[in-house]
């Protein structure tokens, strides 16, 4: 018998590559889905219907607010791992909506958690936990972070992760649950939410080049992130999870680029001059940003021997030129032009 897992948030970016990635390992792969309308199955739409179809991929309706549902899920799922990377992840957003962030990022692990702790006890079988955890956590402490470096959030959003983060470290110590925190740098991808800043400069930068007359409206230009690749990026957590004892571990690719830096790249790409096109709108500046995020993986570069593949500006190429097919398929099906 292969192994299985239950992957929470397989709707969403990391969800969808860590799906292929379990499944093309032989998984039966378990992923709770919260019902929503219109649906949001789009990312993981090929492995549900279609010649790609998966047998060996079943999904569970649930919720983050509904721990009875967590936990009758985690029974009938009965996991050898867990990958819970569900949460309201938009840090911007974490501002106007608090309390909903620290309920879903923050309490939706806890509750998680005590899932799976349960579901341990009952069935008296190990059942491993990965939580996904963030560079957002790091906030204000000056780069390059690593595992040693202290948490000084700067929005809900990373105050939501850090009780996650300390809720799997009792988790691991209290009760001897093999429990792992990642922790992340940004990781990014064609299947990116439109509503993050590479995704959206990369769509923008397509559909500027078919009609110049558009604009983009950013906010904070100067801020840096460590980008890497998600599909690089899921593999570190399911290395985390093949250990033999429970760790932490920054998941980054040491390399620093600026909201500018990701404007070049992507204008450049399709012969534009982002300056031409762009817009600051103070209305998108968060109340308080990071400024820096570069990460320190030196750890799991020793001890899970994972190393990122993609460059920055090669991912940023390849969301482009996605988005640039993406932009012929809408002015084929609509015609007409659509906001950015
Ligand atoms: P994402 O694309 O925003 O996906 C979030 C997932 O969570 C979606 O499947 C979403 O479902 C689900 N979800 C949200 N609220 C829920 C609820 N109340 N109940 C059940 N499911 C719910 O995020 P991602 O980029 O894949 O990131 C995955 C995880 O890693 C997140 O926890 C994020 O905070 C963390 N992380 C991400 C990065 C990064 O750069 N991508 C870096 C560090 C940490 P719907 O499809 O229905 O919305
Ligand atoms: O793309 P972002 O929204 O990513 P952010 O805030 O770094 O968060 C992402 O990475 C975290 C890991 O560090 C994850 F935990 C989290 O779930 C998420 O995946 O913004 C990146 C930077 C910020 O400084 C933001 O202020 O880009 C700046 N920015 C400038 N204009 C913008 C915009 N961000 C967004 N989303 N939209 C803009 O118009």
């Amino acid at each position: 018998m292969g192994k299985s897992a239950l992957i929470t948030g397989i709707t969403g970016q990391d969800g969808s590559y860590l799906a292929e990635f379990l499944l093309a390992r032989g998984y039966r792969v378990h992923g709770l889905v919260r019902r929503r309308s219109p649906a949001t199955l789009a990312r993981i739409a090929h492995l549900v219907e279609g010649p790609e179809r998966s047998s060996d991929l079943l999904l569970h309706d649930g919720d983050l607010g509904d721990p009875l549902a967590l936990r009758a899920i985690a029974e009938r799922a009965d996991p050898d791992e867990v990958y819970h990377l569900a949460a309201q992840s938009h840090v911007g957003l974490s501002f106007t909506q608090p309390e909903t962030t620290i309920q879903t990022t923050g309490l939706g692990a806890v509750r998680m958690l005590e899932a799976v702790r349960g579901h341990r006890d009952r069935s008296r079988r190990e059942v491993r936990y990965y939580q996904a955890g963030s560079s957002e956590m790091f906030g204000g402490s000056p780069a390059p972070q690593s595992e040693v470096t202290p948490f000084r959030p700067r929005s809900p959003y990373g105050c939501a992760k850090v009780l996650a983060h300390q809720a799997t470290l009792i988790a691991r110590e209290a009760y001897g649950l093999f429990a792992c925190n990642g922790i992340l740098f940004n990781h990014e991808s064609p299947r990116r939410g439109e509503e993050f800043v590479t995704r959206k400069v990369a769509r923008a930068a397509a559909r500027i080049r078919v009609d110049p007359a558009e604009r983009l409206a950013l906010g904070n230009l100067e801020a840096r992130r460590d980008w890497g690749y998600a599909p690089d990026f899921v593999e570190a957590m399911w290395r985390m999870l093949q250990q033999d004892a429970p760790g932490d571990w920054v998941v980054a690719t040491g390399v620093t680029h600026s909201v500018r830096d990701l404007l070049e790249v992507a204008f450049g790409h399709v012969g534009l001059d982002w300056r031409d096109h762009v817009d600051v709108d103070r209305a998108l500046l968060r109340p308080l940003d990071v400024d820096d995020l570069c990460g320190d993986a030196t750890r799991a570069r020793r001890e899970l021997g994972w190393r990122p593949r993609q460059r920055f500006e090669d991912m940023i190429v390849e969301m482009t030129e996605r988005e640039v097919e993406r932009a012929a398929i809408d002015d084929a099906t609509h015609g007409s032009r659509r906001e950015i």
